[in-house]
């Protein structure tokens, strides 16, 4: 960090020790995952800045924010609607993470085979690591799966501010009535909670800014789609993850600025690996920062990703909300439109993520999908196999991973991935 930011994090109530001892374990893994990576592009200089800063400059700016009278809300899902949080000057940041933490103490509350997502957020909370959390006015839980939905009624006891949204589980008239009528019940805890009450004008800029973000991260996803690539599924990835903490404005303007930069690399024909390097398509649960695992052994294992299929990816960022209405109930109606589009697993039936994963990997160019499933998630992994079927049918290989946050399994999982890309090939 290039400040002290320890007073911060003393008057957040992190444990200043535990703390340390995991910005050092994040800035090691960043240094052999992301700056040993050779040919990045510059505009990736950024996001280097931002991931060091995550704990300290963009904590000093939340918390400057916090001063000048702003909320800030925390989310674990993307079915938390950004637009609303911006249209009362809010900060909304994700609250998931990607890292094991604290387990022995997560799991005296909460059963040993629970998802390593959840864990990591219950680890980050009781060893008091997770700057963001303690600076959240708000904590947004969302009944998604059966894991998020029931370790929300312990997540209850730790924190003293948790908004828990209803999702619904069918897209069928009466799912979208109800997200509706969530919708409608969450624009009104915003309101009280920052005092300020939501008109067209506000909903608007809110739903601008959010849109531009994600026309910026979607774009970057489209250059992706050249031979030779011109920027790594980890950059990428990054990128993506960084979506979820930084200033959206920034970001946007950010992001646009490396896909310029990208685009002139294609243009130029210069990429980060060979032209015809093997191209995977990922697919399945989120990947929060400092998940890394899988995408760091698939790159160094002879191929490179072309995509993401997940919500830290495509699935959370492809729709935009129709801006194009005039009063609050109209953008309402749209915001619920666009969010009602959102293809997690935890819809039954849920035909339209088979449809998009095959669809990816057309549009990306892909030679095979890795299905990425977190252990004890049982969304991603009932529906990995309805996957598996769907790009067999249109001659997709298709590879089946179950993982964790732990490192044990990685030697297992090179061996599987190399051979996967072998056959690929
Ligand atoms: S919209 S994917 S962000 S719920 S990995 S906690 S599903 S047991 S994260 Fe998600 Fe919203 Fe859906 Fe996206 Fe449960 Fe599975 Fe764990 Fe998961």
């Amino acid at each position: 960090m290039s400040e002290d930011y320890r007073s911060m994090w003393e008057n957040l109530g992190l444990d200043l020790g535990a703390h340390d001892a995991l910005l050092e374990v994040l800035g090691k893994g960043y240094g052999d995952i992301y700056l040993a990576q050779k040919d990045r592009p510059e505009g990736m200089g950024y996001f280097d800045f931002v991931m060091s800063e995550v704990h300290g400059l963009r904590i000093k700016e939340i918390m400057d924010e916090k001063e000048a009278g702003k909320k800030v809300i925390g989310s674990f899902c993307v079915f938390v609607p950004e637009e609303i949080v911006r249209a009362v000057d809010a900060t909304l940041v994700g609250l998931c993470t990607g890292a094991d933490f604290a387990t022995e103490e997560v799991e005296k509350l909460l059963p040993r085979n629970t998802c390593s997502l959840i864990k990591s957020a219950f680890g980050f909370k009781l060893g008091k690591v997770c700057p963001y959390l303690e600076s959240a006015d708000m904590i947004v839980g969302e009944n998604t799966c059966d894991g998020k939905k029931k370790s929300y009624e312990t997540l209850n006891n730790l924190v003293p501010n948790l908004y828990v949204m209803d999702i619904p589980q069918m897209k069928s008239a009466e799912g979208r009535a109800l997200l509706r009528a969530e919708y409608l019940r969450f624009k009104e805890a915003v309101e009280q909670l920052t005092g300020i009450t939501i008109d067209a004008a506000r909903l608007k800029k809110g739903i601008e800014i959010v849109n531009n973000k994600r026309k910026a991260i979607y774009r970057l996803s489209g250059l992706r789609k050249a031979d030779p690539a011109p920027i790594s599924g980890l950059d990428a990835l990054l990128a993506n993850q960084v979506f979820f903490y930084d200033d959206p404005v920034r970001f946007t303007e950010s992001a646009n600025k490396i896909c310029d930069e990208i685009e002139k690399r294609i243009d130029n024909n210069q990429g980060v690996f060979p032209k015809s390097t093997p191209r995977i398509l990922l697919s399945g649960c989120p990947m929060a920062v400092p998940n890394w695992k899988l995408p760091w052994i698939i790159e160094t294992s002879g191929a490179v990703i072309v995509g993401e299929e997940s919500c830290v990816g495509e699935r959370g960022t492809r729709n935009l909300t129709d801006e194009s209405w005039d009063t609050v109930e109209e953008l309402m109606e749209a915001i619920v439109d666009r969010y009602f589009k959102v293809d997690c697993a935890i819809f039954t039936p849920n035909p339209d993520r088979l449809e998009h994963i095959v669809e990816m990997a057309g549009t990306y160019k892909a030679d095979g999908v890795i299905h990425y499933g977190l252990q004890f998630c049982q969304p991603y992994l009932m529906e990995s196999m309805a996957v598996e079927k769907a790009l067999e049918e249109k001659n997709i290989p298709t590879l089946r991973i179950d993982t964790d946050y732990s490192m044990e399994d990685v030697g297992q999982l090179k061996t599987r991935v190399e051979a996967f890309i072998e056959l690929i090939k």
